[in-house]
């Protein structure tokens, strides 16, 4: 029967499909603003886009029917016309123009929200502080293994909306950042996660409980969630009402996830009392990948994914680049490029799975630090480092600050800690203690490991992680030359 009066829901419909067939502002041109662009313009939308920069590169690739661009700054008048802002997840909503279009009521959305209200398959959305982008591959090629048609995208850098063009798609696996996330509204995803909860993006957030609002957005009509029993940050308060799979570095109860450590000192990955795969039978190594192989397990499961297939893809999967990647050994220490640890969680995890491994044979690591720090308080790494690193090369625009809160939070004497500021002059350093090292047998510096780990974004000195790690594992591969021709 149809109502005579607009029920308040009914109203809500009124008012969303009027904004919707409005002017539609994308702000931001990179990458998902453009598949924004497209997505909107072939619906038939009206669709204008601005940005701060004059010649933004993807211009280019402007669908015809769009003519309204202003570029060179974020243009308020045009957002002031809007029926629907489209934010790019890289501008922050307490942008000048941005804030006065919320003032004025004008929904603000991004392309994860356009992505869910047309997604008719199950979506499994990940997020957290770490580990996104491994849990969210290995989820994707746990699927593809088991013969599912799946689409993988979001934050790893494959915009969402550019998944809809597989008619045939069957699951959707979405990595989320808190920036895609803080304008969702309902996600509505079959099976969502926080994998861990550790300070990062603080600059853009403000604070860790901003940080943590915004990542719980990817619970909001969840059907069920993976938790992690380790960060109680990961918890949905609605948690009881779905049902929940748990993961945990303890032995786990029935259902759940966690790891088991038999008499001879072997770890497994169990679930309940099944063990189900050894350490040694995981190419992905460390305490962390434990955890992560568990999530993607637990989120498999939840999606309906068979437990002995999803157990075969585990065995094959060895990783991402620039996550704890071993680069090669020089001289006896061994080299790992783990550019992605872009926060204090991450740097924090590579040196304890590291240390763990190298400390029983005596061995520190040497560690690289530095970036841009992103607001972080990077003192908490001190535990970390007093126990399992004997040396500290500090680069980059927050090397000082780094070094002044890693005093303050008293760094052991036994600690050498350097100023560098760039990646060139720490391995002048390194060449150094390394050739210190082997040629003096009673010297008892001991290290190991070279760890790039750095805490921080690259963006002061590189055009992202990937650069930073390329440069040094050049910088390795140069080692080893100078190494080879000196013998
Ligand atoms: N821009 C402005 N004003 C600003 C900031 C940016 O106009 O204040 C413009 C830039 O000039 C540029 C455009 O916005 O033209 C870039 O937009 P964007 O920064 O949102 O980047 P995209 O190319 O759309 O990529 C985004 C994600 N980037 C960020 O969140 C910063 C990508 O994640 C993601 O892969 C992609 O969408 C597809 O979904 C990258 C990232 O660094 C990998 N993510 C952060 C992280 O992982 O830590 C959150
Ligand atoms: P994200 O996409 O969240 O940045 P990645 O899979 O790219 O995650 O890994 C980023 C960094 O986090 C890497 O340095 C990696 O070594 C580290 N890491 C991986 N798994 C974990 C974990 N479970 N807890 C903390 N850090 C982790």
């Amino acid at each position: 029967m149809t109502p005579l009066v607009a029920t308040e829901s009914a109203t809500h419909h009124i008012i969303d499909s009027q904004h919707q067939r409005g002017l539609q502002v994308v702000v931001g041109l990179g990458q998902s603003g453009l598949s924004v662009v497209h997505y909107l313009a072939e619906k038939g939308y009206e669709v204008a886009v601005t940005d701060n920069q004059n010649t933004p590169a993807l211009a280019e690739q402007l669908p015809e029917s769009v003519t309204i661009c202003q570029f060179g700054a974020i243009d308020s008048e045009l957002l002031q016309q809007a029926a629907r802002i489209i934010i790019s997840p890289g501008i922050s909503l307490a942008t000048p123009a941005i804030a006065l279009a919320l003032e004025a009521n004008i929904p603000v959305v991004s392309d994860i929200q356009l992505f869910c209200d047309a997604c008719t398959v199950p979506i499994i959305a990940i997020t957290g502080s770490n580990a996104k982008s491994t849990v969210t591959t290995l989820v994707g090629k746990m699927a593809a293994d088991a013969g599912v048609n799946v689409g993988v995208g979001g934050n790893i850098g494959i915009p969402a909306l550019n998944l809809l063009a597989n008619a045939d798609m069957q699951l959707a696996v979405l990595e989320l950042s808190s920036f895609q996330l803080e304008t969702v509204t309902n996600l509505g995803a079959q099976v969502a996660t926080v994998l861990n909860m550790s300070p990062d993006h603080l600059d853009r957030h403000g604070d860790m409980s901003r940080y943590q609002q915004a990542k719980h957005r990817v619970f909001q009509g969840a059907k069920s969630v993976v938790i992690n029993r380790d960060d109680t940050l990961t918890h949905p308060e609605a948690a009881v009402q779905l049902p929940c799979v748990s993961t945990g570095i303890d032995a786990p109860d029935v259902g759940q996830y966690g790891l088991i450590v038999d008499t001879d000192g072997q770890t497994y990955i169990a679930r309940g009392t099944e063990r189900l795969l050894s350490a040694d039978q995981l190419p992905i190594k460390g305490r962390h990948n434990m955890l992560n192989a568990q999530s993607a397990l637990a989120l498999g499961e939840l999606a309906g994914l068979s437990l002995s297939s999803m157990l075969s893809t585990l065995q094959q999967f060895t990783g991402l680049d620039h996550r704890c990647q071993y680069v090669r050994t020089i001289a006896g220490v061994d080299y790992f490029n783990d550019s992605k640890g872009t926060n204090i969680g991450s740097t924090m995890a590579a040196i304890e799975g590291l240390g763990a491994v190298y400390a029983p044979k005596g061995g520190k690591l040497l560690l690289i630090l530095g970036g841009q720090g992103k607001g972080q308080e990077f003192g908490e790494l001190a535990p970390f480092i007093n126990r399992y690193v004997s040396h500290v090369l500090c680069i980059g625009a927050d090397g000082e600050k780094i070094e002044q809160h890693l005093r303050a939070a008293k760094l052991s004497d036994e600690v050498a800690l350097q100023q560098c500021q760039s990646l060139d002059n720490a391995f002048v350093i390194i060449q150094q203690l390394t050739d210190k090292q082997a040629s003096d047998k009673s010297d008892k510096s001991d290290i190991q490991v070279v760890l790039l780990s750095p805490a921080c974004a690259s963006f002061d000195q590189f055009s992202g992680y990937e650069a930073r790690g390329e440069y040094f594992s050049q910088l390795v591969v140069q080692l080893d030359l100078d190494a080879t021709t000196a013998r």
